[in-house]
């Protein structure tokens, strides 16, 4: 059994909460709630500790020096690559690069791949549910090669109307790039359904898991997914690192997407021959310490078992979004069956930010605004909402306080 479960075998949150440093503080002299975890999630001291004992004990260069500092940092960094190959259930480690995040994976392979493959009258599909980062990187590559980007649309509940997405494609499309769970609303999108019927008309997959990997299960051999981009810091790891994962045949078709050291095998003036995958993607001296501590973030969730994190969370999301629905004027925005631990809402009267600096206040920590979803806020017709989101060290009593911030900030303003 694992340390972090009670001896019932279910999960021990007081045990789960004492690794989480950063919990045990009073903001604004209340206890800290904090509830921004789709932005990014707190580090237990296992990660933290990790970092710390690269940059003490064996910082060095990688796969450059052969003294035995650079020995082991490069083992240490190349172990990580394993244990993420692991926990995407990828086929080869060669097909995980390091990135800095899920933005860094999909810029990737729009410029690699877009630039390689698409051409004028080509089309591209998105969701209207999608992130910036899942955006904007196809309008720079579709405004340079002459492709069009058409958009899955958003159903009232904030699902996908897979309908309309089926009659969509057609033999010109040649990308499909949406994510597996929406940061705004939560939707876990059918993305299987999506590959598959993809598949039919020829067209290449980007799944953009930035909100799947600490709550749902991802195998990308099952998916049959191209590529597939995740962050560290959403899955209890550092910032400024992260993983794509692309099929090997792609991802040796496809030119470097940045030149530098490390990428190449052979340079001269005349002729540059490039390295094999994945180090054709990771020009210069990369983010080692924040790798590294990206796999024992990685071995924290797998320790306490994302399953059982998963149905934790979301028995969290169903008494929050219970206690939400009650308050007066309540508009909840993104109402699937099938979410992760976000819970969205607009109280009718009240700006968003206001809610979140009065939240503050009490030392709740949300997220409000536009989430860097635009597109989907006009879809609601909303400037923004609030955000709550959930991990697996939030507790229900945190959960009444927040509710019970709201109801005082209702009877504050109206
Ligand atoms: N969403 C949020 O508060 P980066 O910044 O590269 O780690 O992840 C970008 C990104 C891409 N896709 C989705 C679905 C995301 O949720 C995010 C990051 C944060 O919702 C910060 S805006």
């Amino acid at each position: 059994m694992s340390e972090t479960q009670t001896t019932k075998g279910i999960l021990d949150i007081d045990k789960i909460r004492s690794h989480f440093p950063v919990l045990h503080q009073q903001v604004n002299g209340k206890p800290l709630v904090y509830f921004d975890n789709a932005a990014t999630s707190q580090k237990p001291k296992v990660v933290i500790e990790t970092i710390n004992d690269y940059y003490e004990g064996y910082n060095a260069n990688i796969h450059r020096g052969i003294h035995t500092l650079a020995e082991k940092a490069t083992k240490a960094f190349e172990e990580s690559r394993k244990t993420i190959k692991s926990f995407i259930n990828a086929n080869e480690t060669e097909e995980i690069i390091f990135t800095k995040g899920t933005t860094e994976g999909i810029n990737l392979v729009a410029s690699s791949y877009g630039r390689k493959n698409l051409s004028e009258g080509d089309e591209i599909i998105i969701s209207g549910l999608e992130h910036h980062s899942n955006i904007v990187p196809w309008q720079i590559v579709a405004e340079e090669k002459g492709a069009t980007i058409k958009v899955i649309p958003v159903l009232a509940d904030g699902t996908l109307d897979m309908e309309a997405y089926k009659s969509l494609l057609t033999d010109k499309t040649k990308i499909v790039a949406v994510n597996h769970a929406s940061n705004s609303l939560g939707t876990i999108n059918p993305v299987k359904e999506i590959i598959d019927a993809a598949h039919g008309v020829g067209a290449k997959v980007l799944i953009d898991g930035a909100q799947a990997a600490a709550h749902l299960p991802i195998d990308v051999q099952a998916l049959d997914c191209d590529f597939y981009a995740i962050s560290a810091h959403k899955v209890y790891g550092p910032t400024g690192t992260g993983a794509l994962y692309g099929k090997r045949t792609l991802l040796e078709a496809m030119p470097p997407y940045q030149g530098g050291g490390e990428m190449i095998k052979h340079v001269s003036f005349e002729k540059t021959t490039y390295n094999d995958i994945p180090y054709k993607f990771e020009a210069g001296t990369p983010n080692i310490g924040d790798v590294i501590g990206f796999q024992k973030a990685i071995e924290f969730v797998n320790e306490v078992g994302k399953a059982s994190m998963a149905a934790y969370e979301s028995e969290l999301l169903n008494y929050a979004t219970e206690k939400v629905a009650k308050i007066q004027d309540m508009q909840l925005i993104g109402t699937a069956k099938k979410k992760v631990s976000v819970l969205s809402f607009v109280i009718e009267g009240i700006h968003p930010f206001d809610i979140g600096q009065m939240l503050d206040a009490r030392g709740v920590a949300v997220r409000t605004g536009h989430h860097c979803t635009e597109p989907l806020m006009d879809r609601f017709g909303i400037e923004g909402t609030v955000r709550a989101s959930f991990a697996v060290y939030n507790t229900k009593e945190e959960i009444d306080s927040m509710v019970d911030g709201l109801n005082r900030i209702v009877r504050f303003m109206k």
